[in-house]
């Protein structure tokens, strides 16, 4: 048998693309709840309003760096326009029905996030919300009723507004002190109830769009490399605060793991691959590997980026490193300097795969991708390894007595499970669990539509806020179910 039998089994969500209540229980407004772009059907548009005189005018704050409004305005819905994620899948009201339905798929566990502003809606203030903290206690207590252990996400693409715009987001050393303050409150109030935690989710999107990753108001080398490294500060003190608070708490890292291929043998792809690669490897060699590595330390020279002089900094990474090495990955993507059919994908980019098929979205299906980063990522670190995203994006069409027929789902996952199982059973890889992207339909990160599903479980809402929240078991459910069950031998 390939998989132990404590393998967690379960699905992942995040609090911003799933939870909704977006103003209730005293919650304070997010970077994540006034995200502007995306696609088409969902513009995502956002103002900003001045309390004090009344003004508005137009913002652009996009995952890839925000920009200036004026002082002292904030930013606000534009009245009459949609906002998918506000109340998204409504998590918020629909908890008790979810964590049944996780259950009877036989979910071992449930990675979620809490919503950094349920808990200190401004991010700097000195107590935590109550109504916030008694909201996840209430989450925690139905997933124990039915033995499902939590993965907790601290951060997952959000964090709270006022952050951003007072102190400029991550790229402040002020945020540290603010995010280990949330952290103990949160390991401490939880204890018994949550024994694993990531910090950030996919801490290198910080190196693509830092406002989406660090509510970094002004993204340039300097406020990327620092920002990243205040979270890397900051995840290493939460490692330190989970032994003080709780020994039996494990604290990992989260890293979108995408995988290069070069597109040719000409060495100058290869080259290229390589730098690719660094661009992620660097956040787990800090994080989970506890040190600077040199090719980021000349790169910082090349550049000019000087880090603020904290020599302390680099003790508590090394000595806090993560206890465990989590990622994501939906696929592959292939790199060359010569012309090729730019291709799309979770932000990695390169050239199109003539051995792969995509999903609508342009992201390749990759039937060796796991097992492959399995191997890389045990190899260089020899940590336990934890696949908390995977899965493939689709708009799903519901027949008319109810049913989704999704079986291209069920192939990617049955390509994707036995690749993992190989990594397991031909490569030894200690493997903690898997938990499948968006288990529930939840409102898409990228481009804040409904329409790109990811669920065993459809919910009745679409792109202009039509629909009933109903949830509907789609035919993958059955089959996920039946994977569990049989401790993922039955792929059939
Ligand atoms: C990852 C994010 C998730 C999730 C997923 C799918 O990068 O951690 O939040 O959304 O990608 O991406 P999308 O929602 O854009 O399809």
């Amino acid at each position: 048998m390939a998989f132990p039998k404590d393998f967690l089994w379960g699905g992942a969500t995040a609090a911003n693309q799933y939870e909704g209540g977006y103003r209730e229980g005293g919650k304070g407004i997010s970077t994540a709840d006034v995200m502007t772009g995306g696609s088409h059907t969902t513009p995502r548009r956002i103002t900003w309003r001045n309390p004090e005189t009344g003004e508005t005018g137009a913002i652009n704050l996009s995952i890839f760096g925000g920009m200036d409004f004026p002082e002292g305005a904030i930013p606000d819905v534009v009245e009459g326009i949609y906002y998918p994620s506000h109340e998204a899948t409504d998590f918020y009201h629909h908890y008790e029905e979810d964590i049944a339905l996780m259950a009877e798929m036989g979910f071992k566990t449930f990675r979620m996030s809490i919503n950094w502003g349920r808990i200190f809606p401004n991010g700097d203030d000195a107590e935590p919300n109550e109504e916030g903290l008694v909201f996840y206690d209430k989450v925690f207590d139905e997933c124990k009723k039915y033995g499902i252990e939590p993965l907790v996400t601290l951060s997952h693409y959000e964090t709270p507004i006022n952050l951003a715009i007072k102190y400029g987001g991550w790229a402040n050393r002020k945020l540290i002190e603010f995010f280990e303050r949330y952290a103990r409150t949160v390991f401490t109030r939880y204890k018994g109830k949550v024994k694993y935690y990531l910090t950030f989710n996919e801490i290198n999107v910080m190196g693509m769009c830092p406002f989406l990753a660090g509510g970094i108001m002004k993204s340039t080398p300097q406020t990327k490399a620092q920002g990243a490294h205040n979270q890397f500060v900051a995840s290493a003190l939460c490692v330190k605060a989970a032994r003080e608070i709780d020994e039996s708490i494990k604290v990992g890292q989260m890293l979108a793991a995408g995988y290069s291929y070069a597109m040719t043998c000409d060495p100058e792809d290869q080259l290229l691959v390589m730098e690719r690669e660094q661009e992620t490897l660097f956040y787990s060699d800090v994080q989970t590997g506890g040190y600077y590595p040199n090719y980021r330390l000349k790169k910082y020279e090349r550049e000019g980026i000087v880090l603020e002089d904290c020599p302390e900094d680099y003790e508590l990474i090394k000595n806090y490193s993560a206890d465990f090495l989590s990622f994501s990955c939906y696929g592959s993507n292939t790199q060359t300097t010569h012309t090729g059919e730019a291709a799309s994908g979770n932000m990695t980019g390169g050239v199109k795969n003539p051995y792969l098929t995509t999903n609508a979205w342009g992201w390749a299906t990759d039937p060796h991708i796991l097992r492959l980063n399995l191997n890389r990522l045990y190899n260089r670190y020899r940590k336990p390894l934890w696949i908390v995203e995977n899965g493939i994006g689709w708009d799903d069409k519901m027949e008319a007595d109810g049913s989704v027929h999704d079986s291209y789902r069920i192939d990617y996952l049955r390509a994707n499970i036995k690749s993992m199982r190989d990594a397991i059973e031909l490569d030894g890889i200690p493997l903690m669990g898997y938990t499948m992207w968006g288990c529930i339909d939840l409102v898409s990160a990228g481009t804040g539509e409904m329409r790109k599903r990811y669920g065993f479980v459809y919910v009745d809402k679409d792109d202009e806020g039509k629909g009933t929240l109903a949830r509907s078991k789609k035919d993958s459910f059955e089959w996920y179910k039946k994977c569990i069950a049989s401790d993922g031998m039955d792929l059939d």
